[in-house]
């Protein structure tokens, strides 16, 4: 039988249409469930709509609309847009599916009947107007009074209790406090275990209220007409409801429950990785396997939001630069985990210089040549291959190794990083080898041939990686050259036949002009950061020149990075510590985003030992990892292996 994956993201909300932000979590859920299916993996991948509320039930009214039909509108466009970004879901599930309230009735019964789910009452700041509660924290606090904090609101909140149901979260803590500790790769980044335990438990887990008496777009209580199920038992269980649990048909659910991964934004770790696990905990079924709380995208001074009204409209961005370069830049530009900037400028530069200069050059230059050749590949003699077709075909080889290690952490990045590395590695073998040189010249032809093949194959696998990410650039790459991609014929070299015609069709991505775009939105390019000034001339260099004694006194050594973590408050710093053969050092570095912890630990590095001391938010460092920064920032590690502790001189 084949192995099983299961991936979902959020149910977002319907309230309005979505933004780039939902889209990240989308494809980010959409390149895994397409990677392991490339692996061979049955994958269930799920994605939907949490449609109950008081926030849908007050925009339908505002529309003049009911809610149904409020969300039933939203909800197509939401499909189309999934649809136009390639998203490969199994299931879309809404909340308002019948099946899914009948299931979420009975789990709030079962609770309620084994004691899990109790009556008490709820005491909140109430509005009047908005029919809704809110906490002291979410208010807007004026000379001791509390207001409404809804954008045109803004009336002044009054104390109210009101008979609720609760969920008893407090008696699990010390579980799920346990859990944790055992379990230590169910909640990433790490980062997000600390924030779950010093916020919420270690300070004590409250019980949460589960219903409502004043809302009516919802599930009703089963047991009680009086009260709805409010928002999270409701939300959270969609993740078995959509399998079939509690239904008379659970064959999916009995196949993929418990899901591999659940997708989400930080805001929302809090619900799935306390109140979820305890749901299910007291119902007795199996929790996920890792809960991935991915950063937020900041644009124009925060997070991306529908509150806020500071989006991007996925659909403006597909129409003019295609869907695969925001499928790219979502992935690339981000570190999976981590706050990323969304700028339009960057956006576009990657879309010029990663895919239609790196990636687009390399097939068009590559089929170029192969045309003359009547573009069909040609057969070639394994002894017109140097070393420089050695080199490359032992890196495209080892390719899909580093992207399975990188993706198999939700290290999107560093997949796409890998695929690049190679690329760029390709684009300078053709420069060395020059082609369209060796197609001039009779004498060459078995050279050329190695050339083309050993291109061509490169080509190949790069498309093959690629096509969990750029769904139709890998389309076209690969039907081109009449291959249906499989993983395992990354790790195979000469797939391609001799005779293949290849085409090379279109250019796989337009160049934009960056100034012109940027107008359409009345945006102008960011000026280029200020080089250093460069020394006037060579004595100004000479004469705070060093002499070797001085340097001597520099104690580089290597290092090996045994662990790495970021820095509590700060962006940038990530405290390592370091082997340094005779003993462990702790060294703090400005590293992040080029590096994420776990991208460090086990690299070798450069370190300055003996640097004084100094304290970084807190933390000592002793000695310096050294870098090479410019535009972006390289450590600088040994080309061989060296073992810790060797000098640099
Ligand atoms: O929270 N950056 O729905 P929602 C990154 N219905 N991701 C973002 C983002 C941003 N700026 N903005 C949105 C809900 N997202 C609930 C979920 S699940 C049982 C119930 C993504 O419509 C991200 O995945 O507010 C985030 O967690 C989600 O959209 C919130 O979507």
């Amino acid at each position: 039988m084949k192995k099983t994956f299961y991936i979902t993201t959020p149910i977002y909300y319907p309230s309005n249409y979505l933004h780039v932000g939902h889209c990240y979590t989308t494809v980010a859920a959409d390149v895994m469930a397409r990677y392991k299916r490339l692996q061979g993996y049955d994958v269930f991948f799920l994605t939907g709509t949490d449609e109950h509320g008081e926030k849908i039930a007050r925009k339908a009214a505002e529309n003049g609309i009911t809610p149904k039909e409020h969300v039933d509108k939203i909800i197509a466009w939401i499909k189309e847009l999934w649809k136009r970004l390639n998203i490969s879901y199994d299931k879309f599930i809404r909340t308002t599916d019948e099946y899914h309230e009948q299931a979420v009735s009975k789990i709030f019964q079962k609770l309620y009947d084994q004691g899990d789910i109790y009556k008490g009452s709820y005491e909140g700041l109430y509005c009047v107007s908005d029919e809704a509660y809110f906490t002291e924290s979410q208010a807007v606090k004026r000379d001791g009074k509390f207001y409404c904090p809804t954008d045109d609101c803004g009336r002044e909140l009054e104390k109210r209790t009101e008979e609720a149901y609760f969920l008893r979260l407090s008696k699990y803590a010390d579980w799920l406090m346990k859990y944790f500790e055992e379990h230590p790769d169910f909640l990433e980044p790490r980062e997000r275990v600390n924030e779950m335990v010093n916020n919420f438990l270690k300070p004590g887990l409250e019980d949460l209220a589960v219903s409502r008496t004043n809302l009516s777009w919802g599930i009703p209580v089963p047991f009680d007409s009086k009260h709805t199920i409010y928002v999270w038992i409701d939300a959270l269980s969609n993740y078995i409801t959509a399998l079939g649990y509690n239904s008379s048909d659970d064959t999916l659910y009995k196949k993929f429950w418990p899901a591999d991964a659940h997708l989400m934004a930080k805001e929302i770790v809090r619900f799935h990785s306390i109140i979820w696990p305890i749901t299910l905990h007291m119902l007795g079924v199996p929790l996920p396997k890792k809960i991935y709380g991915h950063g937020w995208i900041l644009f124009e001074g925060g997070k991306m939001a529908k509150s806020k009204g500071n989006v991007v409209d996925p659909n403006t961005l597909a129409d003019r630069y295609g869907v695969d370069a925001i499928r790219y830049y979502l992935m690339r530009e981000m570190t999976f985990g981590y706050d990323g900037h969304y700028t339009q400028e960057a956006f576009l530069k990657r879309l010029n210089a990663d895919l239609a200069n790196d990636l687009g050059n390399l097939w068009h230059r590559t089929m170029t040549v192969l045309n003359t050749f009547g573009c069909a590949l040609p057969g070639y003699n394994a002894a017109a291959c140097g070393e420089k077709e050695n080199d490359l075909k032992h890196k495209a080889l080892s390719l899909s190794g580093k992207v399975e290690t990188a993706l198999d952490a939700y290290r999107y990045t560093d997949a796409l990083i890998a695929v690049w590395d190679l690329i760029g590695d390709a684009n300078r073998y053709i420069d060395a080898r020059a082609p369209w040189k060796l197609a001039k010249d009779e004498t060459k032809r078995d050279e050329l041939a190695a050339v083309l093949v050993t291109a061509c194959e490169t080509l190949r696998i790069v498309a093959t990686v690629l096509s969990p990410f750029l769904i139709d650039t890998a389309k076209a790459m690969c039907s081109r050259m009449h291959y249906t991609p499989a993983w395992d014929d990354t790790k195979r070299w000469d797939v391609l036949p001799a005779g293949t015609v290849v085409d090379r069709g279109e250019p796989l991505f337009q160049r934009v002009d960056i100034a012109k775009e940027l107008a359409i939105d009345g945006k102008t390019p960011e000026e280029p950061k200020k080089k250093e000034k460069a020394p006037q001339n060579n004595t100004a260099v000479t004469e705070g020149a060093i002499t070797y004694d001085d340097f001597k006194k520099l104690e580089i050594i290597i290092a090996k990075v045994v662990a790495a973590e970021r820095v509590e408050g700060s962006e940038k710093l990530i405290k390592m510590t370091l082997n340094i053969g005779k003993e462990e050092r702790t060294v703090v570095g400005g590293l992040f985003p080029h590096y994420t912890p776990e991208t460090l630990i086990g690299k070798k590095i450069t370190y300055l030992a003996n640097l004084a001391p100094r304290k970084l938010m807190g933390v000592t460092s002793q000695g310096m990892v050294l870098a090479a920064s410019g535009e972006i920032l390289s450590v600088l590690t040994p080309e061989k292996d060296m073992p810790e502790g060797t000098r640099v001189s």
